[in-house]
C-alpha cells in the first residue's frame, strides 16, 4: 500500500513537472507584441517597475478580464491622464507622473493581456507603460489651504495605529476638498488624505504619529485631482480647520496630569537652567518631553529651541521670566517648544523637587557637605539672618560679618568662619534638608552643613 501510494505520487509529480515544462514552453512560443497602431498619439515607453505599496501610476485604475492595451489607454485617455500602464494581465493604471519607477528589462513584461493573448500586459510588479504624447502636467502639490482648512504637513500613518481614527465614506474619486467636507460634516477639525484615495478625520493625533519632515512620503496625486497631493503609502497630507483651537496629540496619559506650565525663562548654553538634556520618544512635542522627564523621575521639565528637552530637580539660578518661548515644536508645529535661549518650564506639582546646593552664589563656591558637632563646631560663629533661611541669606550674612566660610545647617541655621575647624570631614551624605526659605535649596541636615567658601 505504502509503495503503491509512493509510486502514484511519483507519477503525479512527473506528470505535473512535465505539464509545467510544456506550459513554460508554450509560454515561450507565444509572441507578445504591442500593437503597431495605438489610439490617438499614444506611444509605447517600455517596461517599468511598479510596487503594490507605492504605485508608479497613482491615478484611477481598473482590473478586468477583458483588459487589452487599447482598453487601458482609452480608459486613461477618457479620464484625461497622460500615462497609462497595463500590469499583471488584467490591471490598468493611469497617472500624470511616474512615481518611484524605473525602466525594467522588457523580458519582465511577459504576461499576456487577459483580453488579448497576443498583447503584453506587464508582469508581476511590472507595467507596460504608454504616454499620450503630451508633456506631463506640473507635479502635484499640497495646497497651503483648501477653503477654511490649512495644511499642517505630511504625517506618518500605520494600519495598526491610525493617526486619525475616523474614516468617512467619500464618493470616489478623492480630492482634498471632498475629504475636508466629509470631516467637517462629521464634526472633526483635522482631515487627512492618504494613498491617493483614502480620507481620515480626527480631533487629535495618535501618539505614534510623526511628522514626515521632508514630506517625501506624500508623493501620490489625488485620484480625483492630479494637481493635488493625496498623501502616499502610510502617509497623510493633513489639513486643520482654521477656526478651531490648534489640534493636540492624543491626551497625555494619567501620569502627566499634574504637570503644569511654570512660564518662560531665560537660559544660556554656558549655564543651563536644567542640566539634563534627554531624548524624547516619538515626535517632539511638549507632552513627549514631559513624559521623558516624568519617566526619569524628574520634577521639572523644560523645552527649548523647538527641539530640546531638559529635565532637572531644580533651576540652577534664579529664573528671569521673559517672552520668546514661541518656537514651534519640531514634531508638531501647533505647539510651542521654548525658543532661542528661552526655556519653557513645566513642573510636576505632585513631585516635590529634591533640593540641591547651589554650585556658586556670586563669588562663593560650594564646598559640599561637612559633618558638624554641637560641642566642636565646624564653623564656629553662629549668625542670624533676616527672614527665612536660604543659601544666599547665609552667605550674605557671613560676607557682611567679614568671613570667608559660610554654612547652612538643619534647614534654618547659619554659621560663619575663616576656615574649617575641629577636623570636620567632607561627606556625601547627611545634607538632606531643604532651606526654610527655598524648597529647591539644600540647607544641611542634622549635624551636617552645606559649606560655601568665598574667593
Ligand atoms: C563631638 O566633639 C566632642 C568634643 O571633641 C567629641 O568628644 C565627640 O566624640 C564628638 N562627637 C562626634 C559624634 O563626633
Ligand atoms: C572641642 C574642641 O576641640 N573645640 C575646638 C573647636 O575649634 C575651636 C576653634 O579652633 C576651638 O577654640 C575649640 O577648642
Amino acid at each position: 500500500m505504502f509503495f503503491s501510494t509512493l509510486a502514484t505520487l511519483t507519477q503525479l509529480a512527473l506528470l505535473f513537472s512535465r505539464t509545467g515544462v510544456e506550459a513554460a514552453a508554450s509560454h515561450r512560443r507565444q509572441t507578445l507584441a504591442v500593437p503597431a497602431t495605438l489610439p490617438g498619439q499614444w506611444t509605447s515607453r517600455g517596461c517599468y517597475t511598479d510596487s503594490t505599496s507605492n504605485r508608479a501610476l497613482a491615478g484611477l485604475s481598473q482590473s478586468n478580464g477583458a483588459m487589452t492595451i487599447e482598453n487601458c489607454i482609452n480608459f486613461c485617455a477618457s479620464n484625461s491622464y497622460v500615462y497609462a500602464g497595463v500590469e499583471f494581465s488584467k490591471e490598468c493604471y493611469c497617472g500624470n507622473q511616474l512615481i518611484s519607477s524605473t525602466q525594467a528589462a522588457s523580458t519582465d513584461c511577459n504576461m499576456a493581456c487577459a483580453g488579448d493573448s497576443t498583447e503584453p500586459c506587464g508582469g508581476p510588479a511590472r507595467l507596460n507603460l504608454f504616454l499620450n504624447g503630451n508633456t506631463p502636467p506640473a507635479k502635484p502639490s499640497a495646497p497651503s489651504s483648501v477653503g477654511d482648512w490649512k495644511s499642517i504637513g505630511c504625517w506618518t500613518d500605520a494600519p495598526g495605529a491610525r493617526t486619525m481614527p475616523f474614516s468617512p465614506s467619500v464618493a470616489q474619486p478623492m480630492t482634498i476638498k471632498k475629504c475636508t467636507d466629509a470631516c467637517f460634516a462629521a464634526g472633526y477639525s483635522l482631515s487627512g488624505v492618504e494613498f491617493a484615495d483614502e480620507c481620515y478625520c480626527g480631533n487629535e493625533f495618535d501618539q505614534t504619529a510623526n511628522l514626515d519632515l521632508t514630506g517625501s512620503g506624500c508623493n501620490q496625486p489625488c485620484n480625483g485631482d492630479p494637481t493635488q497631493l493625496c498623501g502616499g503609502a502610510n502617509r497623510l497630507n493633513v489639513y486643520e480647520y482654521k477656526s478651531i483651537a490648534p489640534p493636540k496629540i492624543k491626551l497625555p496619559p494619567f501620569s502627566l496630569q499634574f504637570w503644569f506650565p511654570q512660564g518662560c525663562i531665560a537660559d544660556s548654553t554656558s549655564s543651563r537652567q536644567l542640566s539634563n538634556l534627554v531624548p524624547v520618544n516619538g515626535i517632539f512635542t511638549v507632552e513627549n518631553c514631559l513624559q521623558a522627564c516624568n519617566n526619569a523621575d524628574f520634577p521639572l521639565a523644560g523645552l527649548e529651541f523647538g527641539n530640546q528637552c531638559f529635565c532637572g530637580r531644580s533651576l540652577t539660578s534664579t529664573p528671569v521670566y521673559t517672552d520668546g518661548c514661541n518656537t514651534p515644536c519640531s514634531g508638531f508645529s501647533a505647539e510651542n517648544c521654548g525658543g532661542s535661549a528661552r526655556l519653557q518650564v513645566y513642573q510636576n506639582l505632585l513631585a516635590a523637587p529634591a533640593p540641591t546646593q547651589k554650585s556658586t552664589i556670586g563669588t562663593w563656591k560650594s564646598q559640599g557637605c561637612y559633618t558638624d558637632n554641637v560641642s566642636a563646631r565646624t564653623l564656629t560663629k553662629s549668625i542670624s539672618v533676616n527672614g527665612d533661611m536660604t543659601e544666599e541669606a547665609c552667605t550674605t550674612a557671613c560676607f557682611n560679618a567679614g568671613y570667608q566660610y559660610a554654612g547652612v545647617e538643619f534647614s534654618k541655621e547659619c554659621y560663619c568662619d575663616n576656615s574649617i575647624q575641629n577636623g570636620s570631614a567632607s561627606t556625601t551624605t547627611g545634607c538632606d534638608m531643604a532651606c526654610t526659605g527655598n524648597s529647591f535649596e539644600l540647607c544641611g541636615g542634622a549635624n551636617h552643613l552645606n559649606v560655601f567658601k568665598r574667593s
